[in-house]
């Protein structure tokens, strides 16, 4: 037999070994070579029990995704599993590494199973917009019981195998760190029990009646999220009661709703480019070692920053400007691990032994000159920067990387303030720190690609998804938000309200709409930056924030203030809307002499994503983004945008740049200045081709 599934005999064991780098996954040579190998097994009189193993570091870790979207080739995943438990003789599954989806859903069709106690098993597929469809959902309730089937498909996570053991997913536990001298030793002893063939399908199962799975389907609604996987695992679950032939198809009925769903797509899409991002030109290049590294400033970013960083293993020096700043910068940290120590995950001993023994705190930058890393997290302001920078630039030892949090300003210019533009870069974190995945690494035109490089080995050391960004204002976030921002303030100085917009945002998927966003984020922030950027601003361009300037100077900031436009009082984290606002909007139109009229959320909808989309296709088109994916991550993991979406480019592609450019040529004819077309889009379009084409290319 040839292919990634082999066929040889240990006396008489037959051992099956999948052989598939890197994950076994199980694709179309992996299925067929199993269900070849189960035929021979069964066709071999001298076989009297046979170990399915997987090659290298994992027994198969799911279905191939790759393969789907494209064509269906058979053997269908289910019929393998099936196929394996109907062997006439048992059947051992050997398991190391990660046993996941469709790797556990053959397990299960196997008629023993025995893991290495380090691996680890699991129903993944809830975080692909699927859930376990080859048998899982039938083969799980009769090892585990319904409740422990939805919790673990429900939440996706990998159980140890002591704890498996444990539900009863597994039989047998071994150590010794060889999966298949383990399996063919459990194999051996299995037929001198004169153990037979035992099918999971044909264990007994309790029916816990309607009412458990009507409330079942209730709490997953309530998890869900807009995702529709949660519910349909549910339904597919109640198929383990019925004939085994009939549940498998209810459970495959239910299983190809969610595969062949949008949903699906752009889970898939995320999964795929969350790893992509990482796929940068500096990738190659050796990072400079990081160890200790120094954080400029005690703020929320600065503590957030460091609490990362201690997370990530690393020693930390944190600067202030002053000792009460110091204590304040202490504080603010020690506060990022409150929660963790009140909820029993860390004790307070442990967060004082880890400040005591990788934390030093300073007002003297000179504490930093030993660092490999220095990030400033200070005020945003230009000056404030270059000031900070020819600090860092007197006292960094030679070689160390040299990076500004900033979130918009430019990189180069700050550069240029020092000796060494070449070392240094923006690393821009999102506010909570140490909580968001999402790291900008910000390459200017002098940085190196070592200094690029040491900026995705501190992302990956924080478990961060880094993605590379040029420079530009903004970069590549702020940048796309500024312009759907701006969109939402036009569509309510012409007639929506902030609420309905706020709705339609949410109902789109997002978990807060813009304005919940500025609130939280404080308006201050985008006044003080508006204040900034006045004397440049073109008087062709549409202000559009008029209204709120207004709040600014009525001191509704917010969260912050407990009034913003919504109402906050006693500090609380959401609100009713704050009856003010709709009448200071409305003075603002009448000082604008706008007619307001009325907006649907489609509308809305239609607007926000063509000014998102629109910026996005300039971002690529500029080269700041190095590929439509790398907007995709930002937006999923910095700005709360729908993972199940994909991501505004992969969305864009699916609804048409071609209906999307018509919308924005529409939109053109009321304001040239704000809707001027892509040249990517336009370029994409004409070329009949989609964002996804430059992903691949
Ligand atoms: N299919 C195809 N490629 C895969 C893959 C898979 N299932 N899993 C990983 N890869 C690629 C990945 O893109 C990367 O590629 C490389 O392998 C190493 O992965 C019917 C239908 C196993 C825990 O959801 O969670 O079964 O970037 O960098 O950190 O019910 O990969 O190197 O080119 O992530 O060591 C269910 C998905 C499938 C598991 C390893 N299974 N994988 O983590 O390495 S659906 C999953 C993971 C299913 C049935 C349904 C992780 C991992 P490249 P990596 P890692």
């Amino acid at each position: 037999m040839s292919g990634p599934v082999s066929y040889a005999k240990d006396g008489d064991i037959a051992v099956i070994s999948i052989d598939n780098p890197p994950v076994n996954a199980l694709g179309q040579g992996v299925r067929q070579g199993l269900v070849d190998a189960m035929d021979q097994f069964d066709a071999d009189d001298s076989a009297k029990i046979a170990v399915i193993v997987g090659e290298g570091r994992t027994f198969p870790a799911g279905a191939d995704i790759s393969e789907f979207g494209k064509p269906p080739t058979g053997p269908a995943l289910p019929d393998v599993a099936t196929r394996i438990e109907r062997a006439t003789k048992p059947v051992v599954a050997s398991i190391h590494g990660t046993s996941l989806g469709g790797g556990l859903e053959i397990s299960m069709g196997a008629h023993y199973r025995i893991a290495q106690n380090t691996a680890k098993v699991g129903l993944p597929e809830i975080h692909l917009g699927i859930f376990p469809g080859a048998g899982g959902m039938i083969r799980a309730p009769k090892l585990i019981g319904f409740e422990k089937t939805l919790e673990i498909v429900h939440s996706g996570r990998h159980v140890k195998a002591p704890e498996a053991l444990g539900m009863g997913l597994i039989d047998v536990v071994d150590e010794s760190g060889d999966a298949k001298a383990a399996g063919i030793a459990y194999a051996k002893k299995l037929l001198e029990e004169g153990a037979g063939v035992r099918r999971t399908t044909d264990l007994p199962l309790e029916n816990p009646g309607k009412d458990w799975f009507d409330a079942a389907r209730a709490a997953a609604a309530k998890k869900a999220r807009g995702l529709m996987n949660f519910v349909e695992a549910v339904n597919a679950a109640e198929g383990a009661l019925m004939p085994v032939d009939e549940g498998m198809k209810h459970e495959r009925e239910h299983y190809m709703k969610c595969h062949m769903s949008s949903q699906r797509a752009g889970m898939v899409h995320a999964f795929f480019s969350e790893r992509a991002v990482a796929k940068v030109p500096e990738a190659k290049v050796e990072p400079r070692p990081l160890k200790q590294i120094g954080v400029i400033g005690g703020g929320t970013m600065g503590a957030g920053i460091t609490a990362a960083a201690l997370n990530a293993g690393l020693s930390v020096v944190m600067v202030e400007m002053n000792p009460e700043a110091v204590a304040r910068g202490e504080a603010n940290l020690r506060r990022n691990y409150a929660s963790s120590v009140a909820k029993g995950r860390m004790t307070q001993e442990a967060l004082d032994g880890l400040i005591a023994s990788k934390m030093t705190f300073s007002d003297d930058y000179a504490a930093m000159s030993d660092c490999d890393l220095i990030i400033e997290a200070v005020f945003e302001k230009m000056e404030v920067k270059k000031e900070v920078f020819g600090k860092i630039d007197a006292i960094a030892k030679p070689g160390a990387v040299l990076a500004s949090n900033t979130s918009y300003l430019n990189i180069d210019e700050i550069a240029a303030a020092t000796s060494r533009p070449q070392d240094v870069l923006g690393l821009h974190f999102f506010s909570p720190a140490h909580i968001m995945r999402l790291l900008e690494v910000v390459v200017g035109e002098k940085t190196l690609p070592e200094v690029a490089a040491t900026g995705f080995a501190l992302g990956r050391m924080m478990k961060k998804v880094a993605v590379r960004s040029g420079v530009c204002d903004g970069f590549i976030g702020n940048r796309i938000l500024a312009k759907y921002m701006t969109v939402a303030n036009y569509m309510v100085e012409d007639g929506a309200s902030p609420y309905l917009i706020d709705e339609a945002v949410r109902e789109f998927g997002y978990p807060m709409g813009p304005f919940q966003m500025g609130d939280l984020a404080g308006l201050d922030i985008g006044y003080f930056n508006r204040q900034g950027k006045a004397a440049d601003r073109n008087p062709n361009v549409r202000y559009g924030a008029g209204f709120l300037d207004e709040m600014y100077h009525k001191g509704w900031l917010g969260q912050k203030t407990e009034i913003g436009f919504y109402d906050y009082a006693g500090g609380a984290r959401s609100g009713p809307p704050n009856p003010g606002i709709m009448p200071l909007i409305e003075a603002e139109r009448e000082k604008l002499g706008v007619e307001p009229r009325e907006f649907t959320k489609e509308e809305i909808m239609r607007r926000y994503i063509a000014a998102m989309t629109n910026e996005a296709a300039k971002v690529v088109g500029e080269g700041i983004a190095l590929r439509p994916l790398d907007v995709d991550m930002t937006a999923l993991f910095g700005y709360g945008y729908p993972r199940w979406r994909g991501g505004p480019m992969h969305y864009a592609d699916e609804v048409g740049l071609d209906k999307i450019l018509a919308d924005i040529r529409e939109f053109e004819k009321e304001d040239s200045h704000f809707w001027t077309p892509a040249p990517l889009l336009v370029q994409l379009v004409e070329e009949g081709k989609k964002f996804a084409d430059l992903n691949n290319a």
